[in-house]
């Protein structure tokens, strides 16, 4: 892992891991501090981007899930879902777009799941909106 991953902590090992930096996270961070994802925009943070353009970037996600994980998301540091604006609409069609496709290429044809996870009760790690896209496998449901 990348020294700056393992200084942030922001990557786990396990449900419980999750939850507790998601609660450490949702201390740290005020609503618009940059979070580790805008070093990955900035490429000064290597990551394993699969997608861009202009609006957003995919790529693997550090700690997957299950055999495909990546995550969608904005150029534009917007912290969370829930503090998206209604006028955010447009761009936010476009990760959903930008997901499918990216699952596509992915071969995902049996199907996966697309996931947000928001602020503390959902054990956000990153306040920087991402969308999680998780295949390969056959997932359960409820989730934890
Ligand atoms: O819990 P939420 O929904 O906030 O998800 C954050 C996700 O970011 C987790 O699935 C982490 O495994 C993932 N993550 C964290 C880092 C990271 C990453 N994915 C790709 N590359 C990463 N780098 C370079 N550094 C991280 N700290």
């Amino acid at each position: 892992l990348p020294p700056a991953c393992l200084a942030e902590r922001h990557f786990c090992t396990s449900k419980g891991d999750e939850v507790h930096l998601a609660n450490k996270a949702s201390g740290r961070y005020g609503s618009s501090a940059p979070t580790i994802f805008s070093k990955v925009i900035d490429k000064s943070l290597p990551a394993d981007i699969i997608y861009e353009d202009d609006k957003c970037l995919a790529f693997r996600d550090i700690n997957p899930q299950a055999p495909v994980h990546f995550l969608v998301i904005p150029r534009v540091a917007i912290p969370r879902i829930s503090e998206a604006k209604d006028d955010d609409a447009e761009l936010l069609g476009h990760l959903l777009v930008v997901a499918k496709n990216v699952a596509k290429k992915e071969a995902l044809q049996k199907g996966y799941r697309v996931v947000i996870n928001d602020g503390t009760h959902g054990a956000q790690s990153v306040y920087h909106l991402h969308v999680h896209v998780l295949g390969g496998r056959q997932l359960n449901w409820p989730p934890g």
